[in-house]
């Protein structure tokens, strides 16, 4: 067998992970822009360690010059999400895209494997550009609640503390808190439209406040000073009385005077 020189084989793997995070942290800045609730509430990316590429290998018979087909979480997303649809329509929006294609699905979700692990997992091919040139590779994302996210990573630890032999005591308390997961995601998920509202509110409050903050940095290159802490005074108050109706009226007014001042430079 040739020598594999990992940190070349594994450096397209590293730029995937990278650009696929970067990818899906655009996304949530988008929804959030818009004012709207994101499906993604956060997402990070690793890469295999070398030892586990090796372990997993040998566990799955899997010759290590055949890692690279044999072996298909190198590159791992994990999408976590704060309700259970929100998973579903992740998955909706990764299969729209032409960057990712998705070549297996496997739903943890409505069949938990026997540990009581619930997950969604998509196996994608992506595309990264080296100098060396295009190479496609897989790529495996795994989607799931904020509550499925703890259950996984305690139990993790847990076989990772037990060397995979978690003793029977432990077992059955995993799968007692494995099955209150479930009931937890289902009481959220009814409460879902009530505290999407009050997110939504909140992002687009959040928003405005930016908008108006802008447009008063903006209006202070032009205006002079006593105008500008006339204006930011008024902000100030306008925003502790908490009337959001107020502070949309407040921030015409700004755009307003702001075109004023554009229309005298020109
Ligand atoms: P690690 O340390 O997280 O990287 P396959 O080729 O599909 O048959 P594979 O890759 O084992 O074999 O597929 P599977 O079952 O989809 O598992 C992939 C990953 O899901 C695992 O990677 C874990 O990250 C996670 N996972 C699967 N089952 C469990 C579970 O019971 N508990 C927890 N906590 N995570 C699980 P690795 O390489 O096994 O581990």
């Amino acid at each position: 067998m040739e020598i594999l020189l990992w940190r070349e084989l594994l450096d397209p793997y590293r730029m995937a992970v990278d650009e696929l995070v970067l990818k899906f942290n655009h996304i949530i800045s988008e929804y959030r822009n818009e004012g709207e609730y994101s499906p993604i509430e956060q997402v990070n990316g690793r890469v295999k360690k070398i030892s586990s590429i090796i372990e997993k290998c040998s566990k799955k018979n899997i010759s290590l010059s055949d890692f690279e087909e044999g072996i298909l979480d190198i590159a791992g997303i994990r999408i976590i999400c704060q309700f259970v649809e929100d998973i579903y329509k992740v998955v909706e929006i990764v299969r729209q895209r032409s960057d990712m294609r998705i070549v297996r699905e496997k739903d943890f979700i409505t069949r938990s494997k026997d540990s009581g692990y619930r997950s969604y997992h998509l196996i994608i091919d992506y595309t990264v550009h080296t100098l060396k040139g295009a190479k496609t590779l897989k790529v495996e994302i795994q989607i799931r609640t904020l509550a499925m996210n703890f259950w996984a990573t305690i139990e993790h630890s847990l076989q990772y503390k037990y060397k995979k032999n978690i003793p029977e005591h432990i077992r059955q308390r995993l799968s007692n808190a494995a099955a209150a997961i479930v009931v937890l995601d289902e009481e959220m998920s009814a409460v879902r439209d009530v505290i999407m509202d009050a997110q939504d509110s909140f992002q687009v409050k959040a928003n405005l406040v930016t908008d108006i903050l802008n447009n008063m940095q903006n209006l202070y290159k032009v205006a002079n000073k006593r105008e500008i802490i006339k204006i930011q005074d008024e902000f100030y108050r306008i925003y502790k009385t908490g009337d959001f109706e107020e502070l949309e009226r407040f921030n015409k007014e700004l755009d307003i005077i702001a075109e004023g001042y554009r229309a005298q430079g020109l």
